[in-house]
């Protein structure tokens, strides 16, 4: 945990933001992980980086589909009474613009899982959208969805909402625009993170409006924390799937007898080195890239 001396404007489980000036704000990606919904008290090192570095490199991935919020992640070019805190900051920072967001959590979907599934052995549908019968967990969609969610408090779930509840939140153009705008990232993705094993279940995205009145992409986009990332070579429908980043906690977590109320356990260093590694190697996998250039480079 970071103390700046900037206002702190939103926390959520495992980062921050804060406002620098009228125009700019600064993310912050922490080392903490969150498992069953709580946040563990031993932190993995370099995850912060890790998902900021993905991140950059998605932004630059993205480019020609969608404007986005990143202003410089280069610390030594942040504002001058940041300049004490460079080193907290070096890797794990984003310099953002403003945007004014918008109030809705837009989600694709490649694959059925989660809420999803739930859903949909409710009612046969996501978000609305009917699917056909005999989908299993895992299972593949015919083809992604746009499944949007309010966004809820600090500690609540988003609850996913159909097509018309976005129209009557922003307009119908405007979501028309999140929609397609939501399913063109997770296209990009889905195919990149394919052809390095990697499976991209689903992904969060958030957007806002610029000074200059063009929809942009916000937050941090296609990491392990706003995505559901899948190792291709055991995926299995009818099962939960592993996860690529967690699931070493995970497995940890459920044989060490912990009921999953906060506080959780501490992790033993192997489950931390594990995990890490996990993180490290989606990075590089997806990058193509050394993470310790990136460190260096940071
Ligand atoms: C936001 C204006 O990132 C969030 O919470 C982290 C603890 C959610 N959030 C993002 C904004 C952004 C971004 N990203 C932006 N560029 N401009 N607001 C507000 N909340």
């Amino acid at each position: 945990m970071t103390d700046l001396p900037l206002p702190l404007l939103a926390r959520g489980k495992v980062r921050e933001l804060y406002a620098v000036d009228d125009d700019h704000l600064l993310l912050v990606a922490s080392d903490r992980l969150s498992a069953y919904d709580v946040v563990l008290p031993t932190p993995i090192p370099d995850k912060g980086a890790v998902l900021t570095g993905l991140t950059l490199w998605w932004f630059g991935q993205l480019a020609d589909l969608v404007p986005h919020h990143l202003v410089t992640a280069a610390v030594d070019d942040y504002p001058e009474e940041l300049q004490p805190h460079a080193d907290a900051l070096r890797g794990r920072s984003m310099l953002c613009r403003r945007l004014v967001m918008q109030p809705v959590e837009c989600v694709a979907r490649g694959y059925l899982t989660g809420s999803g599934l739930a859903d949909y052995r409710d009612t046969g549908a996501v978000c609305g959208v009917p699917l056909p019968g005999g989908l299993l967990d895992g299972s593949p969609l015919p083809s992604a969805i746009f499944t949007p969610a309010s966004k809820a408090d600090v500690g609540d779930h988003d609850e996913n909402i159909d097509f018309a509840a976005v129209e009557r939140a922003v307009g119908p153009s405007v979501a028309a625009s999140l929609r397609d705008l939501t399913l063109a990232v997770y296209a990009r993705g889905a195919a990149l993170a394919r052809e390095r094993g990697i499976l991209l279940a689903d992904t969060k995205l958030e957007f806002g409006f610029d000074s200059a009145g063009v929809l942009t992409l916000g937050d941090e986009v296609l990491t392990p924390d706003s995505s559901r990332f899948w190792p291709a070579d055991t995926w299995q429908p009818g099962r939960p799937q592993p996860s690529y980043d967690k699931q070493y906690v995970r497995d940890w977590l459920s044989a060490s007898g912990w009921d999953r109320t906060d506080p959780g356990p501490a992790l033993p260093d192997d489950v931390v080195e594990a995990t890490r590694a996990r993180y490290v190697e989606a990075y590089e996998r997806l990058t193509g890239q050394p993470f310790a250039t990136y460190l260096a480079e940071a």
